[in-house]
């Protein structure tokens, strides 16, 4: 009696379990056949990339980066780009950055005057102080609003992408090929998502990105950033050491007591701060964005990779059905 009233629970869990892991890769599937149409060599990075052995072997074509930034002025005073590496090297990501106000306080404004698209929807336009009023005319939530190619008419975007300590980072972390790939902005709402949703704007659940074979983002808060504001989430270590089965699985995304037992408890980081603060990761490390609760967050994302970019990734679009 005992068992069999609890198995079939379990059975259901089961199986809606399995039903949301579909669902959150069905969601991505348009996005990857695109990528494989617009550019083949996508297929053995998608398929390889995942396993250590294959990134390994792609980190051994890493050429020695040779330039340096000495002299070049930066926005950034005082930040030292071996440590970064370093950690990025040891813990996958350095959470150190600081924009100065005035270019926050520009790309706030920018974010606040400039109309964005909701749920990576270009039908759906709002300025993010109509947010409600846009969530009650569609009759379904709305978790983000990106600027797509809009943020790069802002100057202090554009300041931002082109600061030589990114690109510094960048050379040495991933080798003399790095090259920019993504600049977006985009509101993050507190809402009630539906799973869909938050699998394409990569929320609440730990994954890891396969954009490129080797990565770096650096991500930066203009809006003062608590817990109520869904935090980014980051498994230290996690980016150079991978559990086979998720090595041998298509999904990147895996439920938190699976990754929290495999890295430890400790190796979590929620990245909390005031707006301007910043940090760059290796998203080939766990992550995560968590869903806001209390108050929007607004985020900026720089990427660079090895690879030749996709045009409509590099501002975070990916492909509905
Ligand atoms: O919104 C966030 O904090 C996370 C974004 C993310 O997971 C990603 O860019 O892969």
């Amino acid at each position: 009696m005992h068992s069999s009233s609890v198995t079939p629970a379990n059975d259901l869990e089961a199986i809606a379990r399995k039903g949301g892991k579909l669902r959150r890769m069905a969601v991505r599937i348009p996005t990857y056949m695109a990528d494989i149409r617009e550019n083949p060599a996508w297929l053995p990075m998608f398929l390889l990339a995942r396993t250590i052995p294959g990134r390994r072997a792609h980190w051994l074509t890493a050429k020695a980066s040779n330039g340096s930034i000495a002299g070049l002025p930066s926005m950034f005073d005082g930040v030292d780009a071996d440590a970064a590496v370093v950690a990025l090297k040891r813990d996958g990501i350095f959470a150190d950055l600081q924009l100065p106000d005035a270019v926050t306080e520009e790309i706030s404004a920018f974010a606040h005057e400039t109309p964005c698209f909701g749920n990576f929807d270009r039908k759906v336009e709002f300025m993010a102080s109509d947010h409600r009023a846009t969530e009650d005319w569609l009759g379904r939530p709305i978790l983000s609003g990106h600027h797509f190619e809009r943020a790069l008419d802002c100057p202090a975007v554009l300041a931002v992408q082109r600061d030589p300590l990114l690109s510094e980072i960048a050379r040495r972390y991933l080798g003399a090929q790095a090259q920019l790939i993504t600049t977006r902005t985009w509101w993050s709402f507190p809402t009630r998502a539906s799973e869909a949703d938050r699998s394409l704007a990569s929320l609440d659940k730990y994954h890891f990105d396969l954009d490129d074979w080797r990565m770096i983002k650096f991500f930066f808060y203009l809006v003062d950033v608590d817990a109520g504001t869904g935090p980014h989430v980051y498994v230290r270590g996690s980016h150079n050491k991978r559990r086979m089965k998720h090595q041998l699985t298509l999904l990147v995304g895996h439920p938190a007591d699976e990754i929290v037992d495999y890295y430890g408890k400790d190796s979590p980081i929620t990245l909390t701060g005031k707006a301007g603060s910043g940090f760059v990761e290796d998203p080939f490390g766990f992550h995560m964005g968590t869903v806001a609760t209390e108050k929007p967050r607004l985020m900026m994302e720089v990427g660079f990779g090895v690879s030749k970019p996709s045009r409509r990734r590099f501002h975070g679009e990916p492909v509905l059905r």
